[in-house]
C-alpha cells in the first residue's frame, strides 16, 4: 500500500465448501493458508466470504433455535478465531471476515442474531462491523423445498445501515451477499463517497422460488456488482463460498470489479482460491468527477416525486 498512489493490493479469498463435520480449527487453518499466500502476493487486505467459519447452516431448520448456538460467534475474536487475528497481524495484512454473530444479552436479557462481517486493519485493530441488511429466504420451515434457506429465521436484519470507514488509505464499505443485488446498498455507500466495497456471499445455484433463474446465477452476480461499481465509481470485491456443500451446489465466480465496471480478476475454480488485484483508489475519481458527479448531475428532488404524490411507495414488510 503506497500512501501517495493510494493503491491497495486486495486479495479475494474464495472458500470451497465447508461441510457440517469440519471444525472451526480446520477452517481457521484454511483461512490462515490463504493469508500466507496473500502475503507472498503482496496483499494489503484479504476478503473472506459470508459465514466463512461454518457451513451455511440456514439450509437446515430446527424448532429450537438455541440448538444452533454453536454455529454463532459470541465473541470476536474467540479462542478459536484468535490464531487468524494473530497471523494477520504478524503478516501485516488486513482482513474482512463474515460470520454468524450472537450478541450478549441486552437490557431486557435478549440475545440477537446477525449475519455479520468484521473489518480489521493491518495493525490488527478492528475498523468496523457490518450486519446484513437485506435478509433473503424464509422464516418458517418449508418442507417441500429440497433444502431450506431460512436466513429470516436465523438472522435479524442489521439496523445500522451502510457505513463507510476511513482505512486502507481510502473509504471502505461493506455489504453481505443478498445486499449486492440491491441498488440501494451501493447508493447508500456511494453517497458517502465509498471507494472500495467488500462483500462475501453464499449463492446456491438452484433458486427454489424460481428455478428459471438457476442458469442466470453467474450472469446476475456479475451484472449487479459491475453496475453497482460503475454507477458509484467504486471498486467492488465479491467473494464466494463455492462448490458443493452438504449437497447444495453454490456459485463461485469470486470477482474484483473496477470503478469502470470491468472485472479485473475472477476465480476459475469452486475451491479455496485466492485472486489478487492492485486497486488504485484514485481511479474512482475519474467516474465520481465526470459522468457520476453526484453534486452536479443527480436530481434527488425528482426521485420518488411521483410515487410520493400517489402515496405508492412500497413499505417494508413487518
Ligand atoms: N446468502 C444469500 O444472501 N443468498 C442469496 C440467495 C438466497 C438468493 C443471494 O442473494 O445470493
Amino acid at each position: 500500500m503506497d500512501s501517495l498512489s493510494r493503491t491497495v493490493v486486495v486479495g479475494a479469498a474464495q472458500l470451497g465448501p465447508i461441510q457440517k463435520h469440519h471444525s472451526r480449527a480446520e477452517v481457521v487453518q484454511r483461512l490462515i493458508s490463504l493469508l500466507r499466500e496473500a502475503k507472498l502476493r503482496d496483499c494489503d487486505l484479504v476478503v473472506f466470504p459470508e459465514l466463512a467459519l461454518t457451513t451455511f447452516f440456514p439450509r437446515w431448520f430446527v424448532e429450537d433455535i438455541t440448538e444452533t448456538d454453536h454455529w454463532y460467534e459470541s465473541s470476536m475474536p474467540s479462542s478459536e478465531t484468535q490464531p487468524l487475528f494473530d497471523e494477520a497481524k504478524k503478516l501485516g495484512i488486513g482482513f474482512c471476515l463474515g460470520y454468524a454473530e450472537l450478541t450478549a444479552p441486552d437490557d431486557v436479557g435478549a440475545r440477537h442474531r446477525y449475519n455479520t462481517q468484521i473489518l480489521v486493519e493491518k495493525d490488527g485493530s478492528v475498523v468496523a462491523q457490518y450486519r446484513k441488511v437485506h435478509i433473503p429466504g424464509h422464516a418458517h420451515h418449508e418442507p417441500d423445498r429440497p433444502f431450506q434457506h431460512a436466513e429470516r429465521y436465523y438472522f435479524e436484519p442489521g439496523t445500522e445501515g451502510f457505513g463507510v470507514w476511513h482505512c486502507f488509505n481510502g473509504l471502505v464499505g461493506m455489504m453481505i451477499c443478498n445486499d449486492r443485488r440491491w441498488p440501494e446498498s451501493y447508493r447508500e455507500m456511494g453517497l458517502q463517497g465509498v471507494e472500495l466495497i467488500l462483500c462475501g456471499y453464499n449463492t446456491p445455484i438452484h433458486y427454489v422460488p424460481d428455478p428459471s433463474q438457476d442458469i442466470l446465477q453467474g450472469f446476475h452476480n456479475s451484472l449487479v456488482m459491475q453496475s453497482g461499481a460503475y454507477q458509484n465509481g467504486t471498486w467492488v470485491v465479491g467473494v464466494a463460498k463455492a462448490g458443493v456443500e452438504e449437497g447444495v451446489d453454490s456459485l463461485g465466480q469470486t470477482s474484483i470489479v473496477a470503478p469502470s465496471g470491468e472485472i479485473v480478476a475472477r476465480t476459475l475454480t469452486t475451491d479455496d482460491e485466492l485472486i489478487v488485484a492492485s486497486c488504485d483508489l484514485d481511479w474512482c475519481q475519474r467516474y465520481k468527477n465526470t459522468l457520476f458527479d453526484f453534486d452536479k448531475y443527480r436530481r434527488p428532488e425528482m426521485y420518488q416525486r411521483i410515487t410520493r404524490q400517489r402515496g405508492a411507495i412500497v413499505q417494508p414488510k413487518p
